[in-house]
């Protein structure tokens, strides 16, 4: 998407809810979709982009979003909130069920264009974050690494995170790394710029 063409990110709602393919809507719109651990705040940089307090469901209760919510951003694009994944009190069912589902979504869908994949700044990746990152690679879908929670933690640091972070992820230098809060709005500009350059 040209960067000049206008995109009133102000015009967004929630379109749908879905679990699997059939559900998805049907048109060719380009799609971001945000993964994650639970609680490393995918809802907040959804509601952070679009200037919205409460768009996407944010909760203090981890594993609370189950579906793919997508949200429809002016008619131009779409966001697709995946629920969040490593909560520890979700029963291995709902775990299978769960990898079933964005898998789907992530190998099928012509529409995506890129996985904002977002770990905590403050804390080494986990096994799950490093497989999710891993899990793109292999598939060879865009990525973007989204550094949550900046705030937290004090700006003489961060470089030292991301370099942990990198690290363990194994990070592809080609990839975009974007520190981000959703408090202070650090990387706003920054992640519009990286998604819109993916389009
Ligand atoms: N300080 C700070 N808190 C944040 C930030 N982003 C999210 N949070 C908080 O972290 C909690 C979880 O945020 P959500 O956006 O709901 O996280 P999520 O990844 O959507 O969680 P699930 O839907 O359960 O997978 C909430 O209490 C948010 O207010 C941030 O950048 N800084
Ligand atoms: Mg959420």
């Amino acid at each position: 998407m040209a960067e000049e063409q206008v995109l009133n990110t102000h015009n967004a709602s929630i379109l749908l809810s879905a679990a699997n393919k059939s559900h998805y809507p049907q048109d060719d719109l380009p799609e971001v979709a945000l993964a994650g651990r639970s609680n490393v705040g995918k809802s907040s940089f959804i509601n952070t982009l679009l200037g919205r307090k409460n768009l996407a469901r944010t909760s203090s209760k981890p594993g609370k979003t189950q579906l793919l919510n997508f949200y429809n951003i002016d008619d131009k694009l779409r966001f697709v909130d995946v629920p969040g994944y490593g909560y520890a009190k979700v029963s291995k069912t709902e775990r299978a069920k769960w990898g079933k589902m964005i898998e789907e979504y992530l190998v099928t869908r012509d529409n995506l264009r890129v996985v904002v994949s977002l770990v905590d700044l403050r804390h080494d990746p986990s096994q799950d974050d490093i497989q999710m990152y891993e899990f793109l690679k292999y598939y060879e879908i865009p990525v973007i690494v989204v550094a949550t929670k900046a705030d937290k933690i004090p700006r003489g640091k961060w470089n030292k995170h991301e370099s942990a972070i990198k690290k363990k992820l194994n990070f592809d230098k080609n990839d975009h790394f974007i520190v981000f809060s959703s408090v202070d709005r650090t990387g706003l500009d920054e992640s519009w710029d990286t998604i819109l350059s993916e389009l």
